[in-house]
């Protein structure tokens, strides 16, 4: 829908005020009312405030998850609940305090540290909820996806989209903790999730430099001409750092030798795609990596949906609507729907990991948009 020529709606909704009733009239309201009541019924005129607000409202509040405090407490888990079916993954949400009790970051999302200890195996299962992992640290996990063994290291995004089997093993000697990103909150709300175990027993338990996913698809700019048409996940199973990374720096650099490149000036940013369409990777979660120059600072935005970041090196101050977080090395924190954001790089710059739900409401023509201070 591109921009609106306005973020804060004068035209308030105004007080329902019924007109004055005898108390005659007024004691067949109160039946009439009982009497929706009985049927299940609810009348608009006292709720359309609420329901239909000028303009997003959400109960999700912004929130920072520091990374110190849930890497010990994975930790800590780590040692007193072992991993296996049933329980399936060593997996801790982030609940948002504004959504009242279920494990979701945002409405759409589930965002959680896992930990897997050295010589551990989560068994294979497989669900209609995309998922995807982005290592902030360490090494040594392989997540076999449909039967192809895929490493997962520092700075790398990995996907598994919906109804693939996974499961993980640890063959370092050294535990590991990655963030992993799914959309079973929409699943759960929308009724529309399923669930089967797989193999207990990793169907792949080689540890390859790459995965089969990657040898095929992860070429820049070649496709292989075995596999035509349009996949609507992407087949890329990973996402090395090492891309990523050189993509990011080729951006700042051009922006040195004064070409086009960047987003805004000392901002580099991409987006992880799907290489046989170039849409989102997944149809539900949208994945994308900022670089910040030291001080450099985003263009402030509203947006319809809800994004989180997780630093990845550096620091930053995001602010949030009224809010401001400090964050640092694996701090996590959500932008609710609507709510104006920036970030301002700290001294060092930054590099930031972010995922939200846009595509799901690009696909619905429910996308929105709003820069207070223009582009
Ligand atoms: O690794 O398969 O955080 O199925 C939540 C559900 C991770 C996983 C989560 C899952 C997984
Ligand atoms: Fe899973």
């Amino acid at each position: 829908m591109g921009n609106v020529d306005k973020s804060d709606y004068s035209n308030e909704h105004v007080a329902y005020t019924p007109p004055p009733l005898t108390p005659e009239e007024e004691k067949e309201l109160e039946k009439m009312y009982a009497e929706m009541d009985a049927l299940h019924m609810k009348p608009l005129w006292n709720q359309i405030g609420g329901l239909m607000p000028n303009a997003p409202t959400p109960q999700a509040v912004a929130h920072k998850w520091e990374w110190e405090k849930i890497h010990a407490l994975a930790a800590r888990s780590g040692d007193l609940v072992p991993v296996g079916r049933g329980g399936e993954r060593r997996a801790i949400g982030l609940a948002n305090p504004g959504l009242g009790g279920p494990t979701y970051i945002a409405p759409t999302l589930w965002a959680a540290i896992q930990y897997l200890a050295p010589g551990e195996n989560a068994p294979e299962h497989r669900h209609s909820q995309n998922a995807f992992r982005f290592v902030i640290e360490g090494e040594g996990v392989w997540t076999v996806v449909n039967g192809d063994a895929v490493p997962m290291k520092r700075g790398d995004f990995l996907i598994t989209p919906g109804w693939a089997f996974h499961g993980h093993h640890n063959i370092a000697t050294k535990p590991m903790a990655w963030l992993d990103g799914l959309d079973i909150p929409f699943a759960y709300q929308m009724d529309t999730g399923f669930f089967e175990y797989g193999s207990e027993k990793l169907t792949d338990e080689s540890t390859p430099e790459h995965s089969r996913s990657e040898r095929l698809w992860a070429h820049p700019g070649l496709r292989p001409l075995a596999f035509p048409g349009a996949h609507s996940s992407s087949p890329i199973g990973r996402y090395a750092w090492e891309h990523t990374d050189a993509a990011l720096n080729d951006q700042l650099s051009l922006e040195d030798a004064g070409f086009p490149g960047v987003v805004a000036p000392g901002h580099a940013a991409v987006r992880f795609t799907n290489p046989s369409t170039g849409n989102d990777v997944m149809t539900t979660i949208r994945a994308e990596f900022h670089r910040l120059r030291p001080g450099a600072e985003t263009t402030p935005i509203h947006e319809v949906g809800n994004r989180v970041f997780q630093v990845f090196e550096g620091s930053a101050t995001i602010n949030i609507g009224d809010e401001t977080f400090e964050v640092k090395h694996g701090d996590v924190v959500n932008v609710p729907s609507w709510q104006k954001w920036s970030v301002g790089a700290g001294s060092e710059g930054v590099d930031l990991f972010c995922f939200s739900d846009h595509p799901i409401f690009e696909a619905l023509g429910l996308n929105r948009t709003f820069t207070p201070e223009g582009i």
